[in-house]
């Protein structure tokens, strides 16, 4: 029998005849002994190289390490939002942290095109509990989790299921890293997935019922974050909701094992994300890295806190202003992590035309050189990304503005 099949694994709730962990971190550090790396193929716990195919030129290998935390992106204290009952009612000091936190929001989202948020009213209690999901699913054998393959199960416009990789376009090395996608908007897929995965209604019902209640509160802070920022550029908070498609929300699971070479591979290639914006809650080990200026940043993850990732989509609709910021992850040599991703989803066939769709005017007496962009839809942008190009998709849209064209 399979070593692997052995493995206990944490149960948030208690079913009859299953090995369970009392808590996430005695998961966490059975995790760490090296028993769930099954994801990554032709490597055994104890092995001191990595597999060839894992193994990256190295240029395009890692120069700064996970925790190389020198700068850090902003931070953006949400409390302020949420009034306890003591405060309820001073709509002025409420109406000046507004301000404020819209202030801190819009200047990071246009410098690094990312900012972690804390305080933002998604129970740090749920957070947890997805993350003990995602531990649990990540720890079922690879029968288990290719039967949610993404090949089998994924349609035509939205990618679900397991093992789906970012990849750079002809590159065909394998990232340090399992992935999981799912959509909350497609209840039959997640009690299809439950039904594969897990034998005991209690394990069906808490992967279901876990993946729904946390996504209806991501979507609701990311949407809050949305309205801020379309608030902060003087334009309708709720003007952006139309490209949105409430219907489908998407989540990635992702789970990077310790790695004896980190420096010679990448839990998640360089990509920027195709939408509108993300939230990804980055555990408490760091990993992700965000590019500025042509130089890589590791985030310093904030406690139950979510990294907001401007995508392709924003910095498109604002004609350049805010900024979709490359990032990846990296891996370590001694600590199993986890980053849950949330992303808005746009309507896949609504056509986009950002000069006339975001009502930001132009500075004033000077020639409007913005960026613009021939109409295209979500979907096109997406298939572009997922075929050849994961960074700044958006630029293959982009046409010469008029004023620079010479006249003959
Ligand atoms: O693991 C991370 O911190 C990054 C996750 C990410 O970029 C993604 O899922 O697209």
């Amino acid at each position: 029998m399979d070593a692997m099949m052995d493995v206990p694994r944490y149960n948030n709730s208690v079913c009859e005849g299953e090995i369970v962990y009392r808590s996430k971190d005695e998961c966490l550090s059975a995790t760490k002994l090296g028993l769930n790396m099954h994801g990554i193929a032709g490597f055994s716990p104890g092995d001191d190289v990595i597999p060839a195919a894992y193994r990256w030129p190295v240029e395009l290998s890692p120069k700064v390490d996970y925790e190389d935390y020198e700068t850090s992106v902003p931070v953006v204290d949400m409390a302020e939002l949420y009034p306890n009952e003591a405060r309820r009612g001073l709509d002025d000091v409420a109406e000046v942290a507004k301000k404020r936190i819209m202030a801190e929001m819009l200047k990071a989202a246009e410098t690094w095109g990312v900012f972690q948020i804390v305080n933002h009213g998604v129970a740090a209690e749920l957070m947890e509990r997805l993350q003990a999901q995602a531990h649990k699913f990540f720890s079922l054998p690879m029968e288990l989790k290719n039967e949610i393959s993404v090949n089998k199960v994924s349609t035509a416009s939205v990618l679900l299921g397991y093992g789906f990789k970012v990849r750079g376009g002809s590159l065909t090395q394998s990232t340090w890293s399992e992935g999981l996608y799912l959509s909350a908007g497609d209840v039959s897929f997640l009690k299809d997935s439950a039904n594969k995965l897990y034998s005991k209604d209690c394990d069906k019902e808490a992967f279901v019922s876990t993946v729904l209640e946390y996504e209806a509160a991501v979507n609701q802070c990311s949407l809050q974050v949305l309205h801020l920022l379309a608030e902060g550029l003087g334009i309708d908070p709720a003007h952006f909701d139309r490209y949105l498609n409430k219907d489908v929300t998407i989540q990635r699971w992702n789970y990077y094992p310790p790695c004896p070479e980190p420096d010679r591979t990448l839990g998640l290639l360089e990509h920027t994300d195709a939408g509108l914006l993300a939230a990804v809650h980055l555990g408490d080990v760091g990993g992700l890295q965000v590019q500025r200026d042509g130089k890589w940043f590791a985030v310093r993850p904030e406690k139950n806190g979510f990294a907001i990732i401007v995508g392709d989509m924003l910095e498109m609709m604002t004609r350049g202003r805010f900024h979709s910021v490359p990032h990846r992850a990296v891996v370590n040599k001694s600590k199993p992590r986890l980053s849950i991703g949330s992303f808005l989803f746009l309507n896949q066939t609504m056509e986009v035309v950002s000069p006339t769709d975001l009502p930001v005017p132009a500075a004033e007496e000077e020639p409007d050189t913005r960026p613009e962009y021939r109409p295209f839809t979500f979907a096109e942008l997406l298939a572009h990304k997922l075929s050849t190009q994961p960074l700044r998709t958006f630029e293959f849209f982009k046409v010469q503005h008029k004023s620079l064209v010479p006249t003959s």
